[in-house]
């Protein structure tokens, strides 16, 4: 008989985006690229909708389910590493939270999807607090993008790097010991900066902005290579490292795509 193979896994609670190019399926190319074992539990299911301007429609899993797919992901494996997508209802916060306080974790990775196209803004308002009180207290690191650090640091503006570096330290008050600032296509210049505050010191990454576009994609791969690396033992710094760079060849080796921006293409990188 073979030997088994010695694996890591990295697992995802998130929503599927069925032209993939974000959530669930994103996560699990990233993983796999990273020679992870990816598995996934779906929260919710996004559709684009190309006669309505590339509009989304989003339709949440019933909580009961979302349950049982924990309990099997968990009951199959010895899992120790998850990142966190989107939830984007109240009982789904609640039913994710609840279920991840059933085992210890070494790496919880919550990537702070606050909106989503399609949603009421008084509902928005809700799952914003119930994400914050709920999942992301249960957050090792956390991955804002440039809105979602100006919301839960509460700052007027993130313009500089210290600016990035002060919302990383008032978002770890919510709980997460790491946060990755993202600054993306909305920081100022021609560098793509991203800010890695880990409640002791400040770590910057810098590559050059390709192009002037969005590409879709960009923040669920950076989130879910962070993922991988910490399911494989990488250290916290190295791991935003290669998250980075996987993004980068991403964006350059980018597919092309009929809705207004492309998307990522996470094949590009190689270890
Ligand atoms: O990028 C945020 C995001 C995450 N997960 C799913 C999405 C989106 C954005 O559209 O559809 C499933």
């Amino acid at each position: 008989m073979k030997e088994r193979q010695l694996m890591n896994f990295a697992y995802t609670i998130a929503g599927s985006e069925s032209a993939g190019a974000a959530g669930l399926q994103v996560d699990i190319r990233t993983f796999h690229q990273l020679g992870t074992f990816g598995l996934g539990t779906l929260t919710c299911v996004v559709a684009l909708h190309p006669d309505n301007n590339w509009g989304h429609s989003f339709t949440p899993m019933p909580a009961d389910l979302i349950a049982e797919q924990i309990a099997a992901a968990t009951a199959t494996y010895d899992l120790d590493t998850v990142k966190i997508g989107m939830l984007g209802t109240v009982p789904t916060i609640e039913v994710v939270a609840e279920n991840l306080r059933k085992q210890p974790w070494k790496n919880v990775i919550v990537d702070p999807v606050l909106i989503c196209k399609g949603q009421e803004p008084g509902q928005a308002f809700d799952t914003d607090k119930a994400l914050r009180e709920q999942v992301l207290s249960q957050a090792t690191v956390t991955t804002p993008n440039h809105f979602e650090a100006l919301t839960l640091s509460g700052m007027d503006s993130i313009t500089t790097i210290d600016d990035m570096i002060e919302a990383g330290k008032r978002i770890t008050e919510h709980g997460p010991k790491a946060v990755v600032v993202k600054g993306g296509i909305d920081f100022p210049g021609d560098e793509a900066v991203d800010v890695l505050w880990d409640g002791e010191e400040a770590t910057i990454y810098r590559a050059p902005k390709v192009g002037e576009h969005r590409v879709n994609g960009a923040g669920c791969t950076l989130a879910a290579a962070i993922t991988a690396e910490l399911a494989k033992g990488t250290e916290l710094r190295q791991a935003v490292q290669v998250a980075k760079d996987m993004v980068t060849a991403g964006i350059r080796g980018r597919i092309s795509a009929h809705p207004p921006f492309d998307t990522v293409w996470q094949g590009a990188y190689q270890n």
